[in-house]
């Protein structure tokens, strides 16, 4: 079962629930989170107070196809965990080092390291949701999207919900020195999440997730990759326990997991470039890239 927001009658953020069949079912709760409240107060669960609302209503007449879909969760902030995956240790050393790696780094000593990186990534203003566009950073001429599982937590840091996500990235400002990475990762329009939240409770094994990501460029594909979440080297909960250690985090925060996918090294993103980023069961995260000059 996976949770959407839409816009209704061209106006109203609605929540909805979309079922295996593609049905969608208009919720009474205002967002994902007060569904997951809603449910804790009754000592019940997400997916049991969406069965019953289905039981007791009737599908929107629309196609899940045909609705103008907002950001599933306005999270108001967005952490995100690096090196989590060989395939990013390797793109990381090759941009520090430009292929030429003689010792070890502080990507290879991350990866191996019982501490994961964890760095905050965005705020719910930078944030951009399914079909809106994400912005290429002005100052950079090496950029990439990073297609990552996201986790959405409660405030306890329980998952209630998984996501697709884009962190954003350039490659040449974070090469130039590890210490720039706020500046590598953060902009505005630098984190796409969507399309929809699949409920925690309905996912059998988080870690056999696939991951597709498809970039279009004048209608062409031009990149395409494809990762497993089989392939993480740290477990979700070792993650989320990081992120909480003598931290406050919000509802509905949402952590991002790492990248496994990385476009060829001579890839560099444009304006006009189109980004699809499929999660199995969760569905396509795709948007269009723009440049700064565009959005202002
Ligand atoms: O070390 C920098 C960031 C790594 C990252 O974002 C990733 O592995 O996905
Ligand atoms: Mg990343």
């Amino acid at each position: 079962m996976r949770i959407i927001r839409f816009l209704r009658d061209g106006s109203f953020p609605t929540l909805a629930a979309v079922t295996d069949e593609s049905f969608v079912y208009v919720l009474p709760q205002s967002d994902f989170m007060e569904l997951v409240r809603e449910a804790d107060e009754r000592n019940s669960t997400p997916l049991a107070l969406v069965l019953k609302t289905i039981a007791d209503s009737q599908p929107i007449k629309g196609k899940l196809e045909e609705l103008e879909l907002l950001v599933p969760l306005e999270a108001a902030e967005v952490w995100a965990c690096g090196v989590t995956y060989e395939r990013s240790k390797e793109a990381r050393n090759y941009e520090a080092t430009g292929g030429k790696l003689d010792s070890t780094t502080f990507y290879d000593k991350v990866y191996e390291a019982k501490r994961p990186e964890i760095f905050f990534k965005s705020t719910a203003a930078r944030t951009v949701g399914p079909n809106q566009d994400v912005y290429l950073r002005s100052d950079s001429n090496w950029q990439i999207p990073e297609p990552e599982l996201g986790l959405v937590l409660s405030r306890d840091g329980r998952i209630v919900g998984y996501t697709a996500g884009n962190d954003m990235s350039c490659r040449d400002i974070e090469g130039e020195n590890p210490l720039y990475l706020p500046q590598a990762k953060m902009w505005r329009g630098s984190c796409s999440i969507g399309p929809a939240i699949r409920l925690a409770e309905t996912v059998d094994d988080p870690y056999a997730f696939r991951i597709v990501c498809r970039i279009y460029r004048s209608g062409e594909k031009v990149v395409e990759g494809t990762a497993s979440t089989a392939q993480l080297k740290r477990k979700f909960d070792e993650m989320v326990s990081y992120l909480l250690q003598d931290n406050t985090i919000f509802d509905g925060t949402v952590l991002l997991t790492g990248t496994c996918i990385v476009p060829p090294d001579e890839f560099t993103l444009a304006e006009g470039d189109r980004i699809e980023i499929e999660i199995e069961g969760i569905g396509v995260l795709a948007n269009p890239v723009k440049s700064q000059a565009a959005g202002s």
